[in-house]
């Protein structure tokens, strides 16, 4: 019901609506209207109330609500369920909590983690209304071996949501989104199945938007930036978060359809890797090689001194000589 009368509320910004008015369009008290508002006050709405006039909506807090998305976003299924958390462990864990009851395209969004993950157990650094700390529940007919696409499907949709604010940045296979060399943005891909069937893949996306320089930690500011950090000012986080979503419903409907041609070339194009000489580490073994290309399946393609070339499906890479991270 609460929803309900925001959205009535903000068909009529900056315009009063009387509470009686309220009441009998929705069959409730005056009362209940006027616990509602109370409410909404609460979550940050501006809501001016004037007697004989009625309530007036004037401002809405910038968090990550369905309600606050919703007028961006042109999904069809993605997003189109969001579970809000103010406060939560981690979205990948929460996705995986519920994952078996939601259907594809449910997101988690949180507006802090208190246990935010990485990859092998590394920790995500995730600050109260600062950031995007999202997970989508997916649900694709796919192999096993055609998982560790969806992080590039997310990673080319951050660049794509980042480019529609007019932010420009690269992309760092496998994983990370980078600005001037770096990481603004980290992706965690589960998955849960059975030898050779999918139950359902979750990806967690954590993006550094209007972090301050003392909200990163100081073993991490030497490799971490945020948007705010990078063009010195607040970006808005809805629209953000909605375009991420609009471009990530369609590249991923172009891969289920078996076309991964465009978040191949936005990877490999807007690449930090490419032409690069890399630091391979793969199952604790190191390796030095040039990174040359992303094929079309989305691996890494590095050749060695030796001209022996190899395809990479997963791993951690850094460039070589720029500081341990880039
Ligand atoms: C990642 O792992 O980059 C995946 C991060 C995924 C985060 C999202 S947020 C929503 C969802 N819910 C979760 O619990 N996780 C996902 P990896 O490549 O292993 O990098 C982790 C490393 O990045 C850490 O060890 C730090 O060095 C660094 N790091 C931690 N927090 C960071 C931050 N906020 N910005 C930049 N770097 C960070």
């Amino acid at each position: 019901m609460k929803e309900v009368i925001l959205n009535y509320l903000k068909d009529n910004e900056n315009k009063f609506i009387s509470g009686e008015e309220i009441s009998s369009r929705l069959n409730i008290t005056r009362a209940s209207v006027w616990k509602y508002i109370n409410s909404l006050k609460n979550d940050g709405y501006q809501i001016e109330s004037v007697s004989r006039k009625g309530y007036k909506l004037t401002g809405s807090p910038d968090i990550l609500t369905y309600e606050e998305i919703q007028a961006y976003l042109k999904t069809s299924r993605i997003g189109r369920k969001i579970i809000y958390k103010k406060s939560i462990d981690s979205t990948n864990s929460e996705c995986r909590r519920i994952a078996d009851a939601e259907s594809e395209g449910t997101a988690v969004v949180g507006e802090e983690q208190l246990k935010g993950r990485g990859r092998l157990g590394r920790t995500w650094t995730s600050p109260l209304y600062k950031g995007i700390f999202m997970s989508i529940i997916l649900k694709p007919d796919i192999d096993m071996e055609e998982a560790p696409k969806i992080t590039s499907i997310g990673a080319a949709a951050v660049f794509l949501a980042l480019k529609d604010i007019g932010i420009e940045c690269q992309v760092k296979w496998p994983n990370d989104v980078v600005i001037n060399g770096k990481k603004v943005c980290g992706i965690l891909t589960e998955m849960s199945g059975e030898i050779n069937r999918i139950n359902y893949i979750v990806i967690g996306i954590g993006i550094n938007v209007n972090l301050n320089a003392d909200d990163i930690p100081e073993d991490l500011k030497d490799k971490a930036t945020s948007l705010l950090i990078e063009k010195g000012k607040n970006i808005d986080r809805r629209i953000l978060l909605s375009g991420l979503l609009n471009h990530f419903e369609n590249l991923y409907d172009e891969f289920l359809k078996g076309d991964y041609s465009r978040t191949v070339s936005i990877c490999r194009d807007n690449s930090s890797l490419v032409g690069k000489e890399v630091r391979i580490i793969k199952n604790g073994k190191e390796a030095v090689g040039k990174a040359i290309d992303i094929g079309k399946d989305g691996a890494l393609i590095i050749e060695y001194k030796n001209g022996e070339k190899d395809k990479i499906i997963s791993g951690e890479v850094s460039v070589r000589g720029i500081g341990s991270y880039s």
